[in-house]
C-alpha cells in the first residue's frame, strides 16, 4: 500500500471504530500524521453513540494534542475513506453515507469480516493496528522515532492491545515496542485507566465465580477489556486455580476472553487458541492471553447453545480432550510406528561477519523470542524453512550442513532481520544468505495421533509441543524418549517413508 500514492486525494477522511481505543487513535494519528508530511490534510473522526470519555483516552489527546471529531456524517467532498483498527461494513464502525465515487480503504488487524481484496490490508496476525500502520508509514523518509506525538501515539496504541507489551505475538509487534516512546506518559496514562465505578465491575467479576476443575471462570459486567486483564492478574494468584479465565459480554458481539495461567500444562497462548477455535480467535504468551468469541459465528456452529454455555463447554472439553505424554517417562512403542526419512531440504545460512563487523553485539530476533550473542568467525546464522533465524556456531555447522553455491531464494513469511544491539538498527539476513543441505539422514519413527496430545519433552521445562487428531507423533530413531509433535501439513512435506 503506498501512501504517497493515497496523498494525491484531496479530501480524505480517517474513520476509527465506535468507542475508539488506544488503538484505534494511534493508528489513525501516526496515518493522518504520515499524511500531512506529503502534503494531504486527513480528518480524524469516529462515529457512534458516544463521546470518548475514558479518562485516559482524554489524558492521551490531550498530551499529544490530537485532533479527532465525533461526527454524525462525513463531508459530503469526501473522496477516500480509510478506516483504521475496523472494518467499514462491521458491526463496531458507523457506516456512513459517502459519495458513490468515494474510494474506501480498509486497514486492520482483527480477523476479516468483510471479504477481501484491494482496498482492504487486514493481518491478524500483528497485536495492534498501530503495528500495522507503523509497517506503513515507515520509510526512508519518515521515522516513526523521530516523531514524540506519533512515536508515543503507536506505542501507547500496542501497549493497550497487548496488555501492557505482555501479549505482543509478531516480531514486529515487538520491534514497536522497542521504539524509544516515554516511559512516564505511558506511566501515567496507563495508572488512569480506570474509574471508581469500573473499580467496582472489577470487584464483581472476582465475586462472581465458578471452578472448572482447576480452572476458574469468572464473569465480569459488560466493560472495557482492559479490565478483564485486571481482574484476571488477581485471580490467576489465587491457590488452587491454575488457569483463569475472566470473560465479559460485548453486547450485540460476543465474548471478550482474559486468560491467565500458573502451571506447566497449560500454556494460556495455546489455552486461548483453543477456546476460540473456529468462532474468534485467541492468543497471547505461557502465562497470559487474550480471545474473542463471536456471537454470529457460535449460533452457526452450536445453534441454541448461550455464548457462556458454550464458555464453559469449550472449557471442560479442554480438560477430557488431551492425552499427556512425558518425554523421559512413556509407554508408547514407537518401534512399532512406521519409519520415516526426513527429506533433505536446503535451509539458509549467513555468516554473521557478512552483516556485521567482528565482535558486534546482536540479538537475532526469531518467531520465538529474542537470543543475544556476538559475531564473529565462528557464528553463522541459521534460517529454517518457516523463517526462524538462530544462531549456530559454525564448527557445528560445517559438521551438519553442506553449503552449496546458490543464494538461499525461499519465500518467507516474516523477513528475517538481526538486530545492532547498539545502535537498534536492524539488518536483514536474506542480501547475504546462501542456501545449504543437512548432511546426516535423520530417521524417525512417527504415526498419526488418535487423540488431541500434549508432549512435554526433555528440553523445554516449560513449553510443551500440542497436536490434534491427524497431526503426528515422532520420535528420532535411536532416542524415543525424544519424542515431539509435527503438524501434518508439515509432516507430508518434510517426511517420506522409509522402508525398514
Ligand atoms: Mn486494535
Amino acid at each position: 500500500m503506498d501512501i504517497k500514492a493515497l496523498a494525491a486525494y484531496r479530501h480524505i477522511v480517517i474513520q476509527c471504530h465506535d468507542v475508539p481505543d488506544a488503538d484505534a487513535i494511534g493508528a489513525g494519528f501516526a496515518l493522518q500524521s504520515r499524511l500531512r508530511s506529503f502534503g494531504a490534510d486527513p480528518l480524524l473522526v469516529y462515529g457512534g453513540r458516544a463521546e470518548i470519555s475514558k479518562p485516559n483516552l482524554v489524558m492521551l489527546l490531550d498530551a499529544l494534542r490530537i485532533e479527532i471529531s465525533h461526527v454524525r456524517s462525513l463531508p459530503p467532498e469526501t473522496e477516500l475513506l480509510i478506516t483504521v483498527d475496523c472494518q467499514r461494513g462491521a458491526g463496531n464502525v458507523q457506516d456512513f453515507e459517502l459519495p458513490a465515487s468515494a474510494a474506501v480503504l480498509v486497514i486492520d488487524h482483527h480477523r476479516a469480516e468483510i471479504p477481501e481484496g484491494q482496498n482492504t490490508l487486514i493481518r491478524p496476525a500483528l497485536a495492534s493496528c498501530a503495528t500495522l500502520v507503523w509497517d506503513l508509514i515507515e520509510g526512508e523518509d519518515f521515522s516513526a522515532a523521530a516523531d514524540y506525538r506519533v512515536c508515543n501515539a503507536l506505542c501507547y496504541g500496542l501497549f493497550t492491545d497487548t496488555n501492557g507489551f505482555s501479549e505482543l505475538r509478531h516480531p514486529l509487534d515487538r520491534d514497536l515496542a522497542e521504539l524509544p516512546y516515554d516511559p512516564a506518559l505511558i506511566r501515567k496514562l496507563n495508572n488512569s485507566s480506570v474509574t471508581k465505578a469500573e473499580l467496582s465491575v472489577i470487584a464483581g467479576a472476582l465475586q462472581r465465580h465458578e471452578s472448572i476443575e482447576n480452572i476458574g471462570l469468572f464473569h465480569a459486567e459488560p466493560c472495557d477489556p482492559n479490565l478483564l486483564g485486571f481482574a484476571s492478574d488477581i485471580a490467576k494468584q489465587v491457590v488452587g486455580i491454575d488457569s483463569c479465565v475472566v470473560y465479559c459480554e460485548q453486547p450485540g458481539q460476543g465474548l471478550k476472553l482474559s486468560i491467565r495461567s500458573s502451571a506447566r500444562e497449560i500454556m494460556a497462548d495455546e489455552f486461548a487458541a483453543f477456546l476460540c477455535r473456529d468462532v474468534g480467535s485467541g492468543g497471547g504468551n505461557l502465562e497470559k492471553a487474550g480471545g474473542f468469541l463471536n456471537l454470529k459465528r457460535i449460533a452457526e456452529l452450536a445453534s441454541g447453545l448461550p455464548a457462556d454455555a458454550y464458555l464453559r463447554r469449550r472449557i471442560r472439553d479442554y480438560l477430557s480432550c488431551y492425552d499427556h505424554i512425558h518425554a523421559e517417562n512413556h509407554t508408547i512403542d514407537f518401534g512399532s510406528f512406521p519409519l520415516f526419512r526426513k527429506r533433505a531440504r536446503p535451509v539458509g545460512f549467513a555468516r554473521s561477519v557478512d552483516i556485521f563487523k567482528e565482535k558486534t553485539k546482536i540479538t537475532v530476533r526469531t518467531l520465538e523470542g529474542d537470543v543475544d550473542t556476538v559475531s564473529g568467525e565462528d557464528v553463522h546464522l541459521m534460517i529454517g524453512i518457516l523463517g526462524e533465524v538462530y544462531p549456530i556456531l559454525r564448527e557445528k555447522f560445517e559438521k551438519s550442513y553442506a553449503a552449496m553455491d546458490a543464494p538461499y531464494a525461499e519465500a518467507l513469511e516474516y523477513t528475517p532481520a538481526v538486530i545492532d544491539r547498539l545502535t537498534g538498527e536492524r539488518h536483514p539476513i536474506l542480501p547475504f544468505a546462501r542456501a545449504c543441505l543437512p548432511r546426516e539422514e535423520k530417521l524417525v519413527r512417527a504415526a498419526p495421533l488418535e487423540k488431541d496430545t500434549k508432549v512435554f519433552g526433555y528440553w523445554d521445562p516449560e513449553k510443551y509441543f500440542h497436536g490434534t487428531r491427524g497431526d503426528y507423533l515422532v520420535a528420532n530413531e535411536g532416542d524415543y524418549g525424544d519424542c515431539y509433535i509435527v503438524r501434518r501439513g508439515i509432516f507430508a512435506e518434510s517426511y517420506e517413508v522409509c522402508a525398514d
